[in-house]
């Protein structure tokens, strides 16, 4: 009775061929408002990973069901292809960043082809191409134009192990201090001159914006409103004798007259000014700029500040703990009243008075720790008794020395890397001239040929970097800076729509006409980083004219962890499973049946192999099918039931696969599978109704499994590629489905449970009766009734009713307490339908005949029955 085996390494190649031939996944580019589905692209490391897997896999059949509910789609895969592990591995290998990057490009791509990913090849791109990189210099250009690009003197993050400077979201927090967050090392601090995207321009509307993300998870959105971190308060000048004002930003103007010191961060103006002098001072700048000092040590200087509020002398300091580039770059120190000032009053013996005091009765000792509540205030001058809000109002209006402020906790961009594999900075500097833009016409700039070095390789390449200035002639330095690779991956979504254009980085009609992107899927981990660069070079983008769009994703989707015995799978950690290991398509149907997209989940091999499992099945009824079975031509109950179930879960899997949630519609499908086996066993089946079954099952497992789709739908005759089938559609409408269902399955537990408690062994026939029609009357005024009080003489109330008399009267009285929360039924001729085509599962189950019968038929046998719940009698 059994078919064949399914043999998903046997057809690869065959179907690979097909979709080729039929340039299955490629989108024409006349498409009108196509679905953009989007993985983020992989950086180029060789061989896919489970992470990739799953990402690449919610995508995949996510674009395969919008493209059998006949949308164009887009779901195109491309190369991050530059970065620094290529020159490390170039290093190690004795080849260089290209020869091992192509190499790893193309064993990607046979993994990503092998996982039977439709992905529309021709609109391919590769970052470290220069015809991709030239539109990096090309923005960067437009950037210096519009203002969005600096070049500063800073002092800046310094990975010693890669050798190269990183951008604060690189940057990892660890509790021993911070870290490179490629190879943790501790990072240092330096000062280069360095090129930075000035992104804090876009700060307001980068925030803003995020109300507006319906389709973005919540999480990534707080991540980056705290990333930005806006801060509103007061800028407040406090005036230094024998230096000059010096401006602080404080949200807690309310307690200014708490302040007993006044602190700059080493790399303030009047900490460098005093250095001059100091040696002391100049020591410390020293130490604290290259090593970071302890979290609060400070020096303290001899100057004194005045407290516009009190008109008291506050002590001056130079504390590493103040922040270069946030606010004003000073603080005035509130240790009464916030945590980092009393850290650092406390280390250095300073007063901490207090000035606020909590309303409620929170139990407040500054001696132990310090209130940074709102409240009261108190041994504030004239302010005392003022709540913490009016204060600083007044304050606000008062005080000359203060102004309201907003500050940012979002740096910068700082773009330059001190490395080779990346975008060269499209700038020469002249001695003349200082830094010049390479003309647009001689774009791009070519990375020159790779040479093993410790240091910058473009360093030593003396050709590439001995130039002449654009603009005076004269003899040029270029610039041997590349760019963060994450300039890259900032734009690269719009390149897909028109890839070899050689005039423009891309399309900007068809950009307006297909973007923002539908759904974006890819990892939390770039919440700071690559999604919120993204969505600033959109803004930028749309200012300089080039799109008119200002978000780049609309629903985004961020892929949970595989996990392997309780840690996420890694080679460090030796816990990987290759996704060739259990076979592609099996490891692509089980990431995607295991959880929800968003949750983690562990591998285990029993759940691998009921994904297997499924395939088979499937497979199996399909092959047998194929090859003739015996059916039947007239239409019988049960027939009924099964077209029915095959609509509902056409509906459900529907439905699943709009939300995104492939583990459910893997359930529906499995459940109908079943169900079609048990079908097929009972007795013969009915031809069309079978018939139909496989192919809906074809279809709505081909998103999961397009290999096994493809075969299944060869063997069922469909027409052309199951990848362009049309979605199946449900016969009947499906909207009470839920109540049907849940009647079946009632009656299929009532009679097992009739089964397991009497011993029914000899059982010959069970008998299901309907409810009479005066029960599903009250049932139906029950669940309409306004108020349970006196419903029951509401009910009796009617003629028909009295008729009925004392059952009436009781069945209202059951139903008094649960007006309005009782669930939907059928109507009684519905539900003696329904039952009919379901009794062939009972039948089935217990090997008994199985007569149903309307509540006039069998009276007194109705007498238990309720709507919803026949009486059931075994006999
Ligand atoms: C005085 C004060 C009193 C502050 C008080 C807070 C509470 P948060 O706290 O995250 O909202 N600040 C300002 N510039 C700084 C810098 N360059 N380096 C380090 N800290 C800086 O951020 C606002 C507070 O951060 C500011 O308000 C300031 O301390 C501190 F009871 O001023 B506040
Ligand atoms: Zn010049």
């Amino acid at each position: 009775m059994s078919g064949r085996n399914y043999n998903h390494a046997q057809v690869t190649e065959y179907w690979q061929y097909v979709w080729n031939r039929e340039h299955a996944y490629e989108l024409d580019d006349g498409a009108v408002d196509p679905t953009y589905v989007l993985g983020m692209f992989p950086y180029t490391s060789g061989n896919l990973h489970m992470g990739h897997v799953r990402n690449y896999a919610i995508t995949d059949a996510y674009a395969r069901y919008r493209r059998m509910q006949a949308d164009d789609v887009l779901h195109p895969m491309g190369w991050d292809a530059f970065g620094l592990p290529a020159e490390n591995a170039a290093n190690e290998r004795f080849t260089d960043p290209r020869s091992w990057t192509e190499a790893c490009i193309t064993e990607m791509r046979e993994d990503m082809e092998e996982l039977g990913f439709g992905y529309d090849w021709s609109r391919e791109i590769t970052t470290c191409d220069p015809e991709y990189y030239r539109w990096n210099q090309y923005f960067f250009r437009k950037f210096y134009e519009e203002g969005l690009v600096e070049y500063d003197a800073a002092a800046v993050n310094w990975c010693p192990e890669c050798e190269t400077v990183l951008a604060d979201a690189q940057v990892v927090e660890h509790d021993d201090g911070d870290v490179c967050w490629r190879c943790e090392t501790p990072v240092g601090r330096r000062e280069l001159d360095q090129w930075f995207f000035t992104i804090t321009d876009y700060a307001e509307e980068l925030l803003d914006g995020l109300d507006d993300l319906d389709g973005w998870p919540e999480s990534v959105k707080e991540i980056q409103r705290n990333w930005i971190g806006k801060r509103e308060g007061a800028r407040v000048t406090f005036e230094v004798k024998e230096y000059g004002d010096v401006d602080v930003f404080t949200t807690r103007l309310d307690t200014i007259f708490g302040a007993s010191y006044l602190a700059v961060s080493p790399g303030h103006d009047l900490a460098r000014t005093l250095a001059e002098e100091r040696e002391a001072v100049a020591e410390y700048v020293e130490s604290a700029r290259s090593e970071r000092e302890t979290e609060f040590s400070g020096i303290r200087t001899d100057l004194t500040a005045t407290n516009p509020a009190s008109g008291e002398e506050l002590p001056v300091y130079v504390a590493s703990y103040v922040l270069e580039d946030v606010g004003t770059g000073a603080v005035m120190g509130v240790p009464a009243h916030n945590e980092r000032d009393y850290e650092f009053a406390t280390a250095q013996d300073l007063p901490i008075p207090q000035v606020v005091e909590p309303v409620d009765d929170t139990p407040v000792d500054i001696g132990t720790a310090p209130f940074t509540g709102e409240g009261m205030l108190t041994d504030s001058g004239e302010y005392d008794g003022l709540a913490s809000s009016p204060a600083r109002e007044r304050l606000l209006a008062d005080l000359d020395e203060a102004r309201e402020d907003v500050t940012y906790r979002l740096r910068d961009w700082l773009i330059s890397r001190q490395r080779y594999w990346g975008t060269p900075i499209p700038v020469v500097h002249c001695e003349e001239c200082g830094p010049v833009l390479v003309p647009e016409n001689e774009l791009p700039v070519e990375l020159p040929e790779f040479v093993q070095t410790r240091a910058n390789p473009l360093e030593a390449a003396t050709e590439f970097v001995q130039t002449t200035c654009p603009e005076c002639g004269g003899e040029a330095r270029r610039e041997t800076d590349t760019m963060d690779t994450f300039v890259d991956s900032s734009w690269y979504f719009l390149r897909y729509l028109s890839p070899d254009r050689s005039d423009v980085p891309f399309d900007s009609e068809r950009a307006n006409e297909w973007l923002p992107v539908d759904v974006y899927v890819g990892g939390e981990e770039h919440a700071v980083l690559h999604l919120l660069y993204i969505r600033f070079f959109t803004r930028a983008l749309s200012d300089i004219g080039l799109i008119d769009f200002e978000e780049p994703v609309e629903r985004l989707i961020n892929q949970g962890t595989v996990l392997h015995s309780g840690e996420k799978m890694s080679k460090t950690k030796g816990n990987v499973v290759s996704p060739h290991e259990y076979g592609a398509e099996t490891t692509r149907l089980f990431v995607l049946s295991a959880a929800h997209p968003e949750q983690d989940f562990e591998w285990t091999a029993r759940d691998v192999g009921s994904a297997y499992d499924i395939q088979q099945q499937i497979y199996s009824m399909v092959d047998t099918f194929a090859n003739g079975i015996d059916c039947r031509e007239s239409r019988e109950p049960q027939d009924e039931y099964v077209a029915r179930e095959i609509d509902r879960t056409i509906q459900a899997v529907s439905e699943e696969y709009e939300r995104v949630r492939f583990h459910r519609a893997v359930n529906e499908i499995r459940g109908l599978a079943g169900l079609l086996g048990q079908y097929r066993e009972y007795g013969q089946p009915h031809e069309a109704v079978y018939r139909r079954g496989l192919r809906v099952l074809t279809r709505l497992i081909a998103p999961l499994t397009p290999y096994l789709g493809e075969e299944c739908w060869n063997l069922l005759r469909g027409d052309g590629i199951v990848a362009h089938a049309g979605w199946p559609t449900p016969e009947h409408a499906v909207e009470d489905y839920a109540a049907q269902r849940r009647i079946v399955e009632q009656l299929r537990d009532d009679v097992r449970e009739i089964f397991e408690v009497a011993d029914l062994a000899d059982a010959a026939e069970i008998e299901v009766v309907v409810a009479p029609d005066w029960k599903f009357e009250i049932y139906r005024q029950a669940r309409e009734a306004e108020k349970r009080e006196a419903f029951v003489g509401t009910v009796m109330a009617d003629e028909r009713m009295q008729e009925v008399g004392e059952p009436a009267q009781s069945y209202a009285a059951e139903l008094e307490d649960r007006t309005q929360r009782l669930p939907p039924v059928l109507d009684p001729a519905e539900e003696f339908e329904l039952l009919d085509r379901a009794s062939w599962l009972l039948d089935d189950e217990f090997g008994v005949d199985v007569i149903v019968r309307r509540a006039e038929e069998s009276d007194e046998r109705a007498n238990k029955a309720r709507p919803g719940r026949p009486a059931i009698h075994v006999r």
